[in-house]
């Protein structure tokens, strides 16, 4: 179901839970600030989520109630997992849905990083 960003934060959203370890999920990294794992449906041979550790539903309200430090933080964790995963040598492409005109489906802000491949100049 789209996501809503008009609605407070869900805290029992899946990413929400797997930041709890409630449910599993191949994790690649992660610090302070933001967890990555491999998305369950892989749109390229390298498909990984980042997420912040913090409760934030869009852009929008991380932009806005975010301190500074997690947003460097997040943004910092994001080009770490790229070069961990050896996409700083041929490229990647990062990709946040937000809302339901965005095509967000999780209620926790996440961005996609895909590599792997050469990706073209969209994806669906
Ligand atoms: P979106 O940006 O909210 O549209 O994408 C959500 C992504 O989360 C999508 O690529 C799913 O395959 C992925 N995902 C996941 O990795 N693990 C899950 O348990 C669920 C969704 I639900």
């Amino acid at each position: 179901m789209p996501v809503d960003i008009t609605q407070p934060y869900d805290p029992n959203n899946i990413f929400a839970r797997i930041l709890r370890g409630e449910i599993p999920a191949r994790r690649v990294w992660e610090d302070d600030h933001a967890v990555a794992f491999e998305d369950i449906a892989p749109q390229a041979p390298t498909h990984v989520l980042v997420i912040p550790r913090g409760a934030y539903v869009s852009w929008d309200d991380f932009s806005d109630r975010a301190s500074d430090k997690e947003i460097a933080g997040f943004v910092r964790a994001v080009g770490t997992v790229a070069r961990m995963l050896g996409l700083d040598a041929n490229g990647y492409r990062l990709l946040a849905n937000i809302g339901s005109h965005g095509g967000q489906e999780v209620p926790h802000l996440h961005v996609h990083l895909f590599g792997g491949r050469p990706l073209g100049t969209m994806l669906a």
